[in-house]
């Protein structure tokens, strides 16, 4: 993972946005791609094409600005309940993403991570997903961390059975548990928390992703679809961002 604070000064867009203080890490819930379709008259399979689309202009911009980490929410465990079809349709994207993509992720040093419920996925997502998570892995630059049948109070509750199987078997005392040991038993442990979330689409609101992690992260709301969603807004959001003052629950110490 490239180094927490160093982002700023890989920065290659110079006089767009000012390198100090740029987000290490940003999450984004790529959200709106059925909305989106539908006020065309498409099927919603055409808004997750044009997603997939935007996500691939905005981890080009995100490794170029010298983010260090960028969550993806992709699949929710609530998004089961769509359409059989459409959930096909999406559990074949981390493959297609990769053969469009595995190349320009090699040449960028780019590793993806995946947090959720892999094991719930059909066997050739999760092939898929492994193959990313190998051939990426030994990549030092930018993290591409992607939400796969996740839920935010799913993964604390199996954080919270690991420690308790742990301290069963004696490896932790009672005493050891605190806010550290237990994000280390969460699918980001070794990533900070996010610096910024995006959410698109118009709704405000962060809908079960990444819960504990989002307790100090600036939000950034657009109503912006995620397949109209463009570099100036990825600007514009880290723009905002670093115009905020962030004091993590301490006061201000400027005027
Ligand atoms: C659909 C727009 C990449 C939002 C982007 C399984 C929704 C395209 C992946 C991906 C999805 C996941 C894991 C991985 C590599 C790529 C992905 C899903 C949906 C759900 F290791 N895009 N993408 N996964 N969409």
């Amino acid at each position: 993972m490239p180094e927490k604070g160093k982002a700023a000064g890989k920065s290659l867009l110079p006089g767009k946005i000012g390198g100090e203080n740029i987000p290490f890490h940003i999450a984004i819930i790529m959200d709106g791609n059925g909305r989106w379709a539908r006020k065309r008259g498409l099927p919603r399979i055409a808004g997750h094409k044009r997603g997939m689309d935007t996500l691939i202009k905005i981890v080009t911009c995100a490794h170029a600005l010298g983010i260090g980490a960028l969550s993806l929410y992709a699949f929710s465990t609530e998004n089961w309940k769509r359409p059989a079809l459409e959930v096909d349709f999406l559990m074949r994207l981390p493959e297609e993403y990769l053969r469009k993509e595995l190349d320009r992720l090699m040449e960028k040093d780019i590793r993806i991570l995946a947090a959720g419920e892999l094991g719930q996925l059909p066997s050739r997502t999760q092939l898929a997903i492994e193959e990313a998570l190998i051939k990426t892995g030994k990549n030092k630059g930018m993290i591409l961390n992607f939400a796969v049948n996740y839920g935010g109070r799913s993964e604390i509750i199996r954080a919270i059975k690991d420690i308790l199987l742990l301290v069963r078997k004696g490896q932790y005392r009672e005493e050891d548990i605190s806010e550290d040991l237990l994000a280390k038993h969460l699918y980001t442990a070794n990533l900070p928390d996010p610096d910024l979330l995006i959410r698109p689409s118009g709704e405000v609101r962060v809908s079960n992703f990444m819960l504990w992690q989002l307790a100090y992260t600036e939000l950034w709301f657009t109503d912006t679809l995620w397949p109209d969603f463009t570099e100036e807004h990825f600007l514009q959001a880290i723009r905002d961002y670093q115009a905020r003052d962030r004091r993590f629950g301490n006061i201000q110490t400027k005027a």
